[in-house]
């Protein structure tokens, strides 16, 4: 039983595990840097400690310092959110040698699926389909030309490390190979300090569909269903929901089954989720899987009524998991509210938050750190908000999220929610006919 979970994390996520915490009965403890110091998961907690400046390598990505505030304050726990070191494999290993439980997968699950070239040859080995293409490493360019020619154009190169869309490069056909070769390599090792890169088939117009899921100690794996998130703009997304308005019953069934697969593989311990590229003809491929919890669980919880972090915490305690899958009842959406404006290419909006007035009511679920007088500090990500609609039927939802959207007042800085109103309204978003170029020709008034 944990007595104490320390967050190594702030913002929504931070108070987002709090609660669960307090629910549960286990005290927390806040770490926070001095550009946060004002920052409400540092009174929603038990006990606070300053762990550095601002820059993300003095505090929240500081692992000594961490480690330092974990072990004064005597957390049996870390919690690591998502971001930040939800990832770091040495960050896992570090608290194991410490006798501080990491509440995320082991170092080898972490490194299993972090290096993209063998997370996709161990999922060829589990029956999980990939995208046809491709192999391992590209040694040269001549190497890239030939497999190019196999798999046929358009194919797309990508970072081993990578993840998240940086260090790609698509390819139309062979006059382009040469630049897109050495450009993706340049961007993979400055980016990731490893230049690997491999070759994929391009799948066009597809869709984002990824399956959450739950795997024990005691090698239990469960799904708990899909959410779409194919509405992204240059690979942040911006709406999230659950159940996908592309999904059949017997697709759900068979990238269920096959997301199971790709977490028993590896073991899997925790909560997680396996990302697939959805096809016009529903085939599906296997993009990668994020060993964390992640910004769009809400969506999830909502529809499964399940909550994801208690799950999360109770797994590291070594509770076994149900077992069962699950199927939505009624339907989610989630915007994400990010201090940014809209009508100038998404720039970063930071500052103070003059006037606000969260919006309520049946189907209403906020997730925020903000309050009226909080200032956005600018070293971070921009999302202030997660608003999620829940109804019976995916048309109520947005017909609620529209609702609420009108209602919502942020004053001082810039936010997106203008864009979700106009979003809300689009006949094709409304229509569920959408993939994730759908935001490219987006026009908003
Ligand atoms: C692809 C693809 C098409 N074909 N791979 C983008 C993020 C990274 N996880 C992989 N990504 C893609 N990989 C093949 N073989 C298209 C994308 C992609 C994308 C994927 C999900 C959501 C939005 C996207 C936007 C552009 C490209």
């Amino acid at each position: 039983m944990f007595k104490k979970i320390l967050i190594a994390n702030r913002g929504e996520i931070a108070l987002r595990v709090i609660r669960t915490c307090r629910e549960m009965g286990i005290k927390t403890v806040a770490v926070y840097s001095t550009a946060d110091k004002e920052s409400l998961h540092i009174k929603f907690a038990d006990e606070a400690v300053c762990i550095g400046k601002p820059a993300g390598a003095d505090s929240y990505l500081n692992i000594p310092h961490i480690m330092a505030a974990a072990e004064i304050t005597n957390a049996d726990a870390i919690h690591p959110g998502y971001g930040f070191l939800a990832e770091n494999a040495r960050f896992s290993q570090i608290c194991a040698e410490h006798g501080i439980k990491f509440i995320g997968p082991t170092p080898e699950m972490i490194n299993a699926m972090g290096d993209k070239i063998t997370a996709k040859e161990t999922m060829i080995k589990a029956g999980v389909p990939v995208v046809p293409g491709g192999g391992g490493l590209l040694q040269s360019v001549e190497e890239a030309k030939v497999l190019a020619k196999e798999i046929g154009y358009p194919v797309i190169l990508k970072a081993t490390a990578g993840g998240g869309g940086k260090g790609m490069r698509l390819v139309w056909e062979e006059s382009e190979v040469e630049k897109a070769y050495s450009t993706a390599k340049a961007e993979a090792a400055a980016s990731f300090k490893n230049d690997g890169i491999y070759m994929e088939k391009f799948v066009e117009e597809p869709r984002h569909i990824e399956i959450q899921v739950a795997g024990d100690r005691y090698g239990k794996v469960c799904h708990l269903s899909e959410r779409d998130c194919s509405i992204q703009r240059r690979h942040q997304k911006l709406v999230e929901e659950s159940p996908s308005p592309f999904m059949t019953a017997e697709l759900r069934e068979r990238m269920g089954e096959a997301a199971i697969k790709a977490a028993s593989a590896i073991n899997y311990e925790s909560v997680g989720t396996i990302e697939f590229l959805v096809d016009k003809h529903r085939n599906f491929y296997f993009m990668e899987m994020n060993t964390r919890i992640q910004v769009e669980h809400c969506v999830t919880e909502e529809v499964t009524n399940f909550d994801l972090i208690k799950e999360q915490i109770k797994i590291a305690m070594g509770e076994p998991i149900s077992g069962q899958n699950y199927i939505p009842e009624g339907h989610a959406i989630e915007c994400r509210i990010n201090a940014e404006d809209p009508y100038n290419d998404f720039r970063p909006s930071p500052g103070r938050i003059n006037v606000l007035h969260q919006p309520g009511g049946h189907g209403i679920r906020i997730d925020s750190h903000v309050y009226a007088g909080y200032v956005i500090p600018p070293y971070y990500d921009s999302m202030i908000a997660k608003i999620i609609a829940v109804a019976r039927t995916r048309e109520e939802a947005i017909n609620t999220m529209s609702r609420a959207l009108a209602e919502y007042v942020i004053e001082g800085v810039k936010t997106t929610i203008p864009f979700h109103q106009q979003l809300m309204k689009d006949e094709n978003f409304r229509k569920g006919n959408f993939t994730t170029k759908f935001l490219e020709s987006f026009q908003l008034k």
